[in-house]
């Protein structure tokens, strides 16, 4: 039965924040475009290789936007999968394998489904098979209406790279898509150009690769630059058909793209070792909300992307007090400054716990374990709970009751 979710319901409503009055239902109403940056992480922001900007579009759109910087990527084995999972259910991914597939027939109270019950269309757009990750399966479970994927793309020699279709013209086809859809929509598109191993056409590449030992790091800058450019095409073409101002583009990086693997080279690029403490610190990715008529301002709250689902309800005035979940409305005046990785690390305002050490942020330095104590409870449980919930299809149990107010 669903006893073991009372626990877990007590545990969830205990860590309840309520919504910011001032933002709550700001954009109620407006389509939603949400965009997975694949690999992308927050180093690339406001940074410069050989001198040039990395990001040049993204650095002038979060001045109109909020801007989490202090935002963790919280994947596993399930990469951007994954981090479909926890933005839409804020709840956390497993330790092996990747929730798409293990668990695609649960009982989920995702994002799409909350929208699709408050009158929203909503569609996930990715030009690769379908069944990649079994997107197709659990798309279902989701709530999603449309799955726009390889077969509803112009694929061609000419226009991909790498893993296929380049983001630009990824980004030109969908607004075909966009344009066909009904109103209000939710959509999420998937980029996917700047995947390992960073390949880029030669008129493509806006800047020149770095140099290091390693060749992945180095080819990861002119890949995000071109992603960046793409977003910038994109967004350009939102304004042209119209769509801009009746929409809010929410931008996510799915999780890191240069693993520990390439430390030394990394470290080179930093000017600083890379310990675990900076380790972790890369796993920040960006996490960019522009709402139409709303001020930029860049948020430094540590956050992650399980914190993503409520925080966009709120802003759509749909209420999640009832809902099962871990993340808390970033807007939020209560929001507790406090992150867990999967890995069982975890980020708190002045401290960051991995691999059994406690670092202090401001020095990176290691601290008195005890300094940590307090959080790692905490940690464990929302780990354990999230776990149960998935094994158990606990949320079988549970009536989804979120209405617009
Ligand atoms: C594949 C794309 C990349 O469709 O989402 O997946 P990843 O390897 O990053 O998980
Ligand atoms: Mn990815």
């Amino acid at each position: 039965d669903g006893s073991e979710l009372a626990d877990i319901d007590n545990y969830v409503r205990a860590g309840y924040n309520k919504p910011n009055e001032k933002l709550f239902g700001r954009a109620k109403g407006k389509n939603v475009i949400l965009i997975s940056l694949e690999s992308t992480q927050n180093f690339v922001i406001n940074q410069k290789v050989n001198g040039q900007e990395i990001t040049p579009f993204l650095n002038e759109f979060i001045k109109d936007s909020y801007y989490f910087e202090n935002f963790y990527h919280q994947t596993g084995q399930g990469k951007t999968s994954d981090s479909e999972f926890i933005v839409e259910n804020s709840l956390y991914p497993l330790s092996r394998g990747a929730v798409f597939f293990t668990h695609s027939s649960n009982e989920f109270n995702a994002t799409p489904e909350i929208l699709k019950q408050n009158g929203y269309f909503t569609a996930s757009l990715h030009a690769n098979n379908k069944s990649f990750w079994n997107r197709d399966i659990m798309y279902k479970s989701l709530g999603y209406e449309r799955f726009y994927s390889m077969t509803d793309y112009d694929i061609r020699e000419e226009n991909s790279v790498g893993w296929g279709l380049k983001d630009k013209d990824f980004f030109e086809q969908s607004i075909q898509h966009l344009k066909a859809m009904p109103k209000p929509y939710y959509a999420k598109l998937i980029t996917l150009t700047n995947h390992f191993p960073f390949e880029i056409h030669e008129e493509d590449k806006f800047i020149e690769p770095y140099d290091s030992s390693s060749n992945t790091l180095n080819n990861y800058f002119p890949t995000v630059r071109y992603q960046d450019e793409a977003l910038k095409h994109f967004v350009q073409r939102l304004k042209d058909e119209g769509l801009y101002e009746n929409s809010i583009i929410i931008l996510y990086g799915d999780h890191y793209g240069i693993s520990e693997n390439h430390n030394k080279a990394m470290g080179q690029f930093l000017g600083s070792e890379v310990t675990p403490f900076v380790s972790t610190q890369l796993q920040r990715v960006p996490l960019i909300i522009h709402i139409p008529g709303q001020k930029g301002k860049t948020v430094s709250t540590v956050s992650g992307q399980i914190d993503l689902k409520p925080t966009l309800l709120h802003l759509l005035g749909i209420d999640t007090k009832q809902d099962i979940e871990f993340g808390s409305d970033l807007f939020s005046k209560d929001k507790m400054e406090f992150t867990v990785l999967r890995d069982g690390s975890f980020i708190t305002k002045d401290y960051v716990y991995t691999r059994e050490i406690c670092y202090d942020k401001k020095t990176g330095e290691p601290t008195d374990n005890n300094l940590c104590e307090p959080y790692l409870e905490k940690a464990k449980n929302e780990l354990e709970f999230s776990d149960k919930i998935i094994y158990g299809d606990l949320l079988r149990f549970y009536e989804d009751t979120n209405a617009i107010k």
